[in-house]
């Protein structure tokens, strides 16, 4: 597989070029079903260790099937797919650039969830116009042992989150430990319970938040992801879903900006305007820099060409 990494805002993203699986043609959301389906060793070999890491965030790189978009995706990570991401959708503009296949302004690219637009500001800094994003649920309380009764915000941003106004630990580094662990309970606890996003969906990211550093910003997250790896930016997904419950609860007027601090002091600028069905379409900005390309590659007899798998008899 031929990729390239890039890193945006801290959270790095492979996008899978060239010698992927051949997913056929038809409907994105097809090809999605065959890759899982069929062809998940690739994403296990490009997301796990020895050459893929807890971090990385992949997209595979496809031909849309929507005349108006540039090129279509599909993000997977350690774990599993998503159904779209923020701050891979800026990584896959910045490369695209990088490639040569995009230039400044605006273009189309296909998700499985959707068409959203980026436009390209300068080589290392795109804008994303997410998908339409809404509040689900407000104030849902949970009673998590080994955390305590918390209240927290259902929201789709492009992957369902669980926002809890509130941190178990001040939004340090040096608490990402402990911030995971709270996290993965909190995912459990709505899990066991049955609590989901419309449509019976399970709620697969956690956010929490507190103060920024910056005397700028106006907040600073924690987004913990479903392959247990956390957000080192600060999650496109997670603050268009941020955006949606302050645009409900009339904290933010549509064209305002919102500046969301990331665990680790990166930055997204943010706001929205409403769409047609009254939700709200949000605008993530961020800057990506190209960091690798390669090749993967997987000799015969490797016992871990298709990456470690850890299981309990391991
Ligand atoms: O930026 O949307 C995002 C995202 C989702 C998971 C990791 N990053």
């Amino acid at each position: 597989m031929r990729f390239i990494d890039s890193h945006t805002e801290g959270e790095p993203t492979r996008v899978i070029i060239a010698e992927g699986p051949d997913l056929g043609s038809g409907p994105l959301t097809d090809r999605l079903a065959r890759f899982a389906s069929g062809f998940d060793h690739y994403r296990r070999a490009a997301m796990l260790e020895p050459r893929g890491a807890e971090s990385l965030v992949g997209a595979l790189l496809c031909e849309p099937d929507h005349p108006q978009c540039a090129a279509a995706v599909i993000f997977f990570n350690n774990t599993g797919y998503l159904k779209m991401c923020g701050h891979g959708t800026i990584g896959l503009a910045v490369t695209l650039a990088h490639m040569g296949r995009l230039e400044t302004g605006i273009a189309s690219i296909q998700s499985p969830v959707g068409i959203v637009n980026v436009e390209l500001l300068s080589p290392n800094e795109a804008a994303v116009e997410n998908v339409q994003s809404y509040r689900y649920r407000k104030n849902v309380e949970v009673d998590v042992e080994g955390v305590g009764t918390l209240q927290g915000d259902i929201a789709w941003g492009g992957n369902w989150f669980f926002l809890v106004n509130w941190s178990p630990a001040p939004l340090t580094p040096a608490n990402i430990p402990e911030l995971s662990r709270c996290a993965r309970l909190i995912r459990r606890e709505l899990e066991r319970q049955n609590i989901t996003g419309a449509n019976a969906e399970e709620i697969d990211h956690i956010e929490f938040f507190g103060p920024p550093a910056a005397a700028d910003a106006h907040s600073r997250n924690f987004v913990y992801c479903p392959g247990g790896a956390f957000d080192r930016s600060p999650c496109g997904t997670g603050t268009s879903a941020k955006l949606a419950c302050l645009a409900a609860d009339g904290k933010l007027a549509a064209g305002d900006v919102w500046i969301q601090e990331s665990i680790i002091g990166s930055r997204f600028r943010a706001s929205y305007r409403i769409g047609e069905s009254g939700a709200i379409i949000p605008r993530i900005v961020g800057t990506a820099f190209i960091c690798a390309e390669g090749r993967l590659i997987q000799q015969q007899g490797d016992p871990f060409r298709n990456g470690i798998v850890l299981s309990e008899e391991t």
